[in-house]
Order: C-alpha cells, then structure tokens, then sequence
C-alpha cells in the first residue's frame, strides 16, 4: 500500500521513513500539486495532527499520515508545546528557537522537558491518532549537528548525548516520534488480523 506523509518537514520525511518502508510505498508530497502551505491553526498538537492529514487526504484522496510534535518545558509552563515551529516568530527558525529557548531557562536549575509527536493516519475517510513522548532535560549549550529543530538542546533521560549526537538510527530507537509509530504500527498488525 501506499502511504503520503503529510509534512513539509524533511527531517521528519526521513525519520518516518526509515521506519515505515517496511510497511509501505512512503512517499513524501512532492509527487503531489501542492504549493501552499498545510493549514495549521489548532490549540493542541492532535487538533493539528488531525487538521494536517485531513488537509491532504481530501484534498488529494489519498492515505496519509500527519505529524504534529512539540517541546514541552516544565519551567516555561509547557511552552514552546503546540507553538514550538514559531516559538521566535515567523518565518519558522530552527536556530533562532533554540536560542531564545535557551535564553528564556538561563539561570534555571529546572531544566526538566518532554518532546511530543500527535501522529494521524487518514484513510478511506476515517481516522486515528497516536502519541508518543520522551522525558529529557535541556542542557545548557548546544551540542551535537545531527537530526533538527531542538535535537541539539535535548537529552533524553538515562542518556548522556543529546539528540543532536545520536545517528538517526540511535535516535530512531526512543524518540517520540518513533514511540507513536510504534503504536501506529500496533494498530496497523491488529486490525489486519480480523
Ligand atoms: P509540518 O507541520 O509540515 O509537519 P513542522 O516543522 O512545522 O512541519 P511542527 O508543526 O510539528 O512541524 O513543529 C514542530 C517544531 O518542533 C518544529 O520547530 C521542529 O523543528 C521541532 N521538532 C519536531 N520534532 C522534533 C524532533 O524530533 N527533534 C527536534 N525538534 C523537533
């Protein structure tokens, strides 16, 4: 089967993909007419999710999977969470975030966050959604030049890299995403049984 990934984010491209392939034929939206950006106005991560695959699927009728992820910082009261893309205003800055974040938790001793991806597969009209997280800490100085976004500001719990320093395979083996694939993939094995 054919499965369309409904992002425009090409780190999350690969990551998905490394996993799925042996599911499906992934393929990304580039062999589709699409010129706008995906809408993206919810006030939760599943609200996006879900508006992310919708968009795609109807528009295009095809299988889809959307995916919509978030940092998560206890001392900032949650934030970036569902504003993590532009949490330094517009255009979207992967550094720019990193570093305001950094700024905003300077002189914190609370360095305790979680990183959050909402899935949604959307075919033949209905839906699901699956989550995954991972607990971490924001360390104090950027490190390492894999992966995106915050990666290089994240350590997971019980590991001394941040994402930035793992391979994406390593990454692949705990993260949120992958952890919501996992359950994706459950789902999938469960409802070919009946
Ligand atoms: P799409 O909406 O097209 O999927 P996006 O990059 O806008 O792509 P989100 O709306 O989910 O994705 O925004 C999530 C933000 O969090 C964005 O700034 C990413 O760089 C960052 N992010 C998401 N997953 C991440 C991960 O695994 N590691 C580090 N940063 C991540």
């Amino acid at each position: 089967p054919i499965l369309y990934l409904a992002t425009q984010n090409k780190h999350k491209v690969e990551e998905l993909t490394a996993l799925l392939q042996d599911h499906f034929s992934v393929l990304d939206l580039s062999s589709l007419a699409l010129t706008e950006e995906i809408p993206e106005t919810g006030k939760t991560l599943t609200e996006n999710s879900l508006q992310k695959a919708r968009y795609i699927a109807e528009k295009f009728q095809v299988s889809c999977l959307a995916d919509d992820s978030g940092l998560e910082v206890e001392a900032l009261g949650g934030d970036p969470g569902v504003y993590s893309a532009r949490y330094a205003g517009e255009p979207k800055d992967d550094q720019a975030n990193l570093q305001l974040l950094l700024q905003n938790l300077r002189g914190n001793s609370n360095r305790r966050a979680r990183f959050v991806t909402v899935l949604t597969y959307f075919a033949a009209g209905t839906y699901h959604s699956f989550e995954g997280e991972i607990q971490g800490s924001i360390v104090e100085l950027p490190r390492g030049t894999q992966g995106f976004g915050y990666d290089p500001i994240f350590q997971p719990e019980m590991e001394t890299r941040t994402f930035a320093e793992m391979t994406l395979a390593e990454k692949n083996k705990i993260a949120h995403r992958a952890r919501a694939l996992e359950k994706f993939k459950n789902f999938l094995d469960e409802t070919q049984k009946c």
